[in-house]
């Protein structure tokens, strides 16, 4: 069977685009696939974090999974950093990858802004350490957004690398899996910037754990532009905000835009916006209470975490062994 590995930084609350450009397909995945879902801690710390709101968000990510469907049973749910093989494999990637690889990543570029000298060493060694979450498991495919598969292609570079210069063909190339709708969800106030965790407006993201005035309030105030809604796809030219609000409702009804476009073709924002908080609101209200009970219990959670680290630490041994003894240590 294929074997999967997908991650979640725990760095705040989870928003929308987390949901359906993530969580929402890896539930999807569960059924065809051997599945790891981790909570990646030590990614998240790249930027600084509050250790107490830490520890609430690696718990939120695993309930939002838990609750979306992912069932801890059939796949390993886990906390990175409770599996020490991801550290030790990833310095022995940081000897493989180069320099000059780490110097094109785009995700670097735009996160350290300008202040680039004064980022941290691991948000530049970041796509190692996601090469040995991969690797570790040896996993065939990662599911990824359009703006981590340029971190996908230094993965496979690594891969072959290592294989290269010690002459065996110990990882596997790892593929990509692309989803369709949904996979890129931008900002309510920027249709041109992705939605996310770290975007300092409240206002642009709809988290998993607003209520619904909370989201009614955030659809109706979205940006959008003075023209009716268009027919058909193709009047999506120039209009980034019509299209990201037709494009997550076309998401969340499991529905072609085409069609979201047919239905709503013609209308003014304003109705559309209240057709658009009514479903959102029933799409995230059940997940929304299960994540709520899940909180109540941050025992169960926990638990949860500490037996998939435990199976995801045995299935890495064996690979982390072989790196080992292939790289010429004792
Ligand atoms: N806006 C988005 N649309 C679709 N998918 C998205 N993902 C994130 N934002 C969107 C997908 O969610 C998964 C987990 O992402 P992550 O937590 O590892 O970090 P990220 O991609 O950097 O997400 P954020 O929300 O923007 O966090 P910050 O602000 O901390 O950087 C990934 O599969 C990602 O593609």
């Amino acid at each position: 069977m294929s074997r999967i590995f997908s991650g979640v930084q725990p760095t705040g609350d989870l928003h929308l685009g987390n949901y359906l450009g993530a969580i929402r397909n890896w539930v999807r995945l569960q059924d065809d696939y051997e599945c790891l879902f981790c909570v990646v801690d030590m990614h998240a710390i790249t930027n600084w974090q509050d250790p107490a709101e830490l520890r609430a968000n690696t718990r939120e990510v695993a309930a939002a999974m838990m609750a979306s469907g992912i069932d801890p049973k059939r796949n390993i749910i886990f906390n990175q950093s409770r599996v020490p093989a991801h550290a030790e494999l990833a310095w022995i990637l940081n000897c493989v990858a180069r320099l000059g690889w780490l110097n094109r990543m785009t995700q670097f570029k735009e996160k350290a802004g300008k202040n680039r000298e004064n980022a941290s060493v691991g948000l530049f060694a970041y796509p190692v350490l996601m090469a040995a979450d991969i690797l570790l498991y040896k996993a065939t495919h990662v599911p990824v957004g359009e703006d981590q598969k340029q971190h996908l292609e230094l993965t496979r570079d690594i891969a072959q690398k290592f294989n290269n210069d010690f002459k065996k063909e110990l990882f596997p190339v790892v593929e990509p899996l692309i989803f369709g709708a949904g996979t890129r969800v931008m900002s309510l106030r920027d249709g041109t910037n992705k939605m996310s965790k770290s975007d300092p407006s409240q206002q642009s993201r709809i988290t998993m754990t607003d209520d619904a005035d909370a989201i009614a309030r955030k659809v109706r105030k979205a940006k959008t532009d003075p023209d009716v809604l268009p027919g058909s796809p193709t009047g999506f030219a120039g209009r980034p905000e019509a299209a990201n609000l037709m494009g997550i409702y076309a998401a969340l009804s499991d529905t072609d835009i085409s069609q979201v476009c047919q239905d709503f073709g013609g209308q003014q924002f304003s109705a559309f916006k209240q057709s658009l908080a009514d479903l959102a609101v029933a799409k995230l209200a059940p997940i929304q209470d299960e994540m709520r009970r899940l909180m109540d219990d941050p025992a169960y959670v926990e638990g949860v975490l500490a037996d998939g680290a435990k199976k995801a630490q045995a299935m890495a041994a064996p690979i982390l062994a072989e790196v080992r003894e292939t790289v010429g240590f004792l």
